[in-house]
């Protein structure tokens, strides 16, 4: 029970042709045991031009005299309602010849059937195919699209006058590529043409590391609940841009539904079978659907087409029911005393929603209906984009039809002998070897090839939804996919010629989360796809300069990252200044006691030949007192940029002056400490000799000199740049160098000063008339307590303070010493001269020091 035309009598030869004139089947009657053939509806004006031009390009042909001259070409076409049944029941009446089951490749009139054209939709041609490609029949799809389809293991009679759906896969990754956008939905119809496209794009989306927000699937029978979760999805998702591979048939109620929940700001990306729909480019669907992009085969003119599809009336045969049905439909009226079903739709039933589908027509049709005023898919010329293809399919089996027949016996292709096959008894397999290597220029110029899988080759064009002045949805060219064996390229315009459905009339935005700002680094979420992320702040010390990086770069050695972790900057260098408050006041406190020191001497000097001076050694007490000088300049030495030079210099400068000080300090003692011995054993102990007041000093001197060379000499203290301590902060200071020479040098130091301490600690009771020994003794506790302190000071303390607490340590220890030895001496000297005297001086004690 099909559908369909045939014109075969007197013809040798038929070509068959499958178009979905129909939407889909009724539904079967639940009481009809039986199995029957299905009934159609729902009337496609799309599929009944293709099939149109199926009959007009046949009689084409055999008007020419170049193709198949001797021959007529007949036609059978069955209309297979768009489903896999009829499509299945329609091979197997070609293989039979309608009664016969067993194939005999004729139809009932006897002509040989050569080949067949079509199937439409991807899912009606695998069927179709799997049957006909047993038996080799030539099969040459116009619009069927799926991948499989080149499979020619699976399908080895198929071969098809379009692309195939990974080319425009492919093209549509590289087009979301071109925009910027990585996160976008898909929407599949439920046959091998949505799920297999959807496949491949989905493969090559994240070959190229974009993401899939969503992947949803359309009904094929309308069912409310899987309507609704695609729906959901596309609602709940931020992807603003959706890639939509769906026939326009199965496209319909999924656009009233985005209608009905008022969806819009939503780009979509149409797969070729809906990009020229008249079925959703309405424009009141415009406001969901403007803008949408995507992919169709280029437009031709087939010249004489328009008049063969005017040349339609149903008054012409009365039992040609489809052309009863296509007047009934385009003109909404009922033809008289006709058994033809007037465009019922059977589903109403299911989905609930009458109001979207016309009730029976009452009115008759008069036959005078013009078709000139019609506005109608099946009169529109301006779109022959598959049209074309049937043609050119069409033409595919007449050309390899016509090699066939211009064999020459000897020259064959078949092996053994070379032989040929000749019309009208050949076999399906013999046409096939031609069909397989057709190369052939259509009628606009344009070549085909069909390549090895069954393929052809050529080029897209990219057509954006705008409407127009008349408030029509335009399809206009913004660009091109040129597909050939080695070249696959994506041309796009100028973006400005491109209309975006977005609030802002500008690019779409399409991500699941935003670029990282610079100063962050993505951070994956656990199962979540690439395109989501966290954006961590980069760690201290590290920056990310640039948005969207995926890793911070740390900062170079002498680098830091600022705040913002934006950038690397220089790292704050870090000394004893002095400039700042703290060096500049150690440095103002060491300056100030050397003028104390100074004075001190100015004093002594003035005052020289008073028995309180000239009773003490006075070379020994200006060594001192320089020695004083020495030292407390020699902070200053600790206080500013550290060089390699002044770290050496501080160092040995500090030890020298302080051996120099202590080594005086203890020629004095020593002479105290016999003098004491003598006061008590009363033994004829003479006093030491001023000369050996001066070797001691010069070899405790000499002494710390050869061990200052030493240390200069072997490993002397360099400048470090300390980063390990602090990040921000680079600490320039002075690293010891050998730690074993530097404490034999301050060991000397703390040689002489215990022996000093010693010394004066035995003669302390020594009653002099201005306490020399007790004021020694107590100088130089506060010399150790100051030095005992600073060494838990020092090691607790970082950077410059530490420097810092050096500096106070000599000062302390320096103002000590110069408090406690000149302080006193000072005083009697300026303040109570009457005991300046000699016997005061000299006293009961002999003095030692003469
Ligand atoms: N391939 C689809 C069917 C199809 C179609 C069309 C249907 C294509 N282009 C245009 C109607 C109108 C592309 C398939 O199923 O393979």
């Amino acid at each position: 029970d099909l559908n369909g035309y045939v014109d075969a009598k007197n013809h040798s030869l038929v070509i068959g042709g499958l178009f979905p004139i129909h939407s889909r089947t009724i539904p079967a009657n639940e009481s009809i045991l039986e199995p029957v053939s299905a009934k159609c509806e729902g009337f496609n004006f799309r599929g009944f031009r293709w099939m149109k031009t199926m009959i007009h390009t046949i009689q084409e042909i055999n008007e020419r005299r170049d193709i198949l001259p001797n021959i007529t070409l007949g036609y059978q076409i069955f209309d297979n309602c768009f489903t896999i049944s009829k499509s299945v029941e329609a091979a197997l009446v070609f293989l039979t010849g309608q009664e016969e089951n067993k194939p005999n490749f004729r139809n009932s009139t006897g002509a040989l059937l050569a080949g067949i054209v079509g199937a439409g939709g991807s899912s009606l041609s695998v069927a179709a195919s799997r049957i006909l490609g047993l038996y080799y029949l030539p099969q040459v799809g116009y619009a069927s699209t799926c991948s499989i389809l080149s499979d020619k293991y699976q399908f080895p009679s198929y071969l098809r006058t379009i692309a195939s759906d990974k080319i425009q896969s492919e093209a549509m990754v590289k087009l979301i590529q071109h925009f910027g956008w990585v996160w976008i939905g898909t929407i599949a119809a439920d046959d091998d043409y949505g799920k297999y496209g959807v496949k491949i794009f989905k493969e090559e989306m994240e070959s190229v590391n974009l993401c899939i927000a969503f992947s949803e699937i359309i009904p094929k029978v309308y069912s409310n609940e899987k309507m609704q979760k695609a729906v959901h999805a596309i609602k709940n998702s931020t992807a603003r841009v959706i890639v939509l591979y769906a026939s326009d048939i199965d496209l319909s109620p999924f656009v009233l539904e985005m209608v009905y929940h008022n969806i819009t700001d939503r780009t979509w990306i149409a797969s070729e079978a809906w990009i020229t729909s008249a079925l959703i480019a309405k424009p009141e669907y415009f406001p969901y659907f403007g803008g949408s992009i995507g992919f169709a085969i280029p437009r031709a003119d087939i010249p004489g087409l328009k008049e063969f599809l005017y040349d339609i009336h149903p008054n012409k045969d009365p039992n040609d029911v489809l052309t009863i049905e296509f007047w009934q439909t385009a003109f909404n009226c009922t033809w008289p005393n006709s058994s033809v079903p007037y465009n019922t739709d059977h589903r109403v039933n299911m989905t609930g929603r009458e109001d979207r589908f016309h009730a029976v027509s009452d009115k008759f049709c008069t036959g005078e209906e013009k078709l000139e005023g019609l506005k109608n898919t099946y009169l529109d010329v301006s779109q022959l984009r598959i049209t074309n293809n049937v043609k050119q399919a069409v033409y595919s089996m007449a050309y390899a039809l016509d090699r066939l027949s211009r064999c020459e016996e000897g020259r064959g292709p078949y092996i053994p002998g070379n032989t040929c096959a000749y019309i009208p008894d050949f076999e399906p397999w013999q046409l096939m070897f031609y069909l397989k290597t057709l190369k052939f220029t259509a009628h606009n110029g344009r070549r085909i090839e069909i390549d090895e899988n069954g393929d052809v080759t050529g080029y897209y064009d990219i057509l954006n939804w705008q409407l127009d002045d008349n408030g029509e949805v335009a399809f206009v060219k913004v660009g091109e996919y040129i597909f050939t064996h080695s070249k696959f390229e994506l041309v796009i315009n100028k973006n400005e010629t491109i209309f975006w459905n977005t609030e802002s009339a500008e690019l779409p935005h399409s991500v699941c989360t935003d670029l990282c700002p610079p100063g962050t680094r993505k951070g994956i979420r656990q199962g979540e796809p690439i395109c989501c992320f966290d954006c961590i702040p980069c760690a201290d010390g590290h920056v990310s300069r640039e948005s969207g990086q995926r890793e911070c770069a740390q900062c170079g050695e002498d680098y830091w990252s600022n705040a913002q972790k934006s950038e690397c900057v220089l790292k704050e260098v870090e000394f004893l200044a002095y400039d700042e408050a703290l060096g500049f006041t150690l440095a103002i406190l060491s300056l100030l006691g050397a003028l104390v020191v100074l004075a001190v001497t100015a004093v002594y000097v003035i005052y020289r030949h008073t028995p309180l001076v000239s009773a003490n050694n006075l070379a020994l007490s200006f060594l001192t007192q320089l020695s004083l000088v020495i030292t407390l300049l020699s902070s200053l030495l600790f206080i500013g940029k550290p060089h390699n030079w002044s770290c050496m210099a501080c160092q040995v400068t500090l030890a020298l002056g302080f051996s120099l000080c202590l080594s005086c300090i203890l020629g004095k003692t020593i002479s105290l400490f016999l003098a004491y011995r003598i006061s008590k054993s009363k033994t004829r102990l003479t006093s030491i000799h001023p000369l050996y007041q001066k070797i001691i000093v010069v070899v405790s001197v000499l002494v710390e000199i050869g061990i200052c060379t030493a240390y200069l000499v072997l490993e002397p203290p360099r400048v470090y740049k300390n980063m390990e301590s602090q990040n921000i902060k680079i600490i320039l200071e002075c690293r010891e160098g050998s730690i074993e020479l530097l404490c034999l040098m301050f060991g000397i130091d703390v040689f002489l000063a215990l022996l000093c301490f010693l010394t004066t600690f035995v003669a302390r009771q020594l009653t002099d008339n201005y306490y020399e020994g007790k004021c020694i003794t107590f100088g130089m506790l506060v010399f150790f307590i100051v030095w005992i302190s600073f060494v838990p000071a020092y090691l607790s303390t970082k950077g410059k303070f530490k420097v810092a607490v050096e500096i106070f340590a000599i000062l302390a220890s320096s103002y000590g010493l110069l408090g406690c030895i000149f302080a006193p001496k000072c005083f009697i000297i300026l303040l109570r001269p009457q005991r300046n005297t000699d016997e005061i001086v000299s006293g009961r004690v002999p003095t030692t020091d003469k």
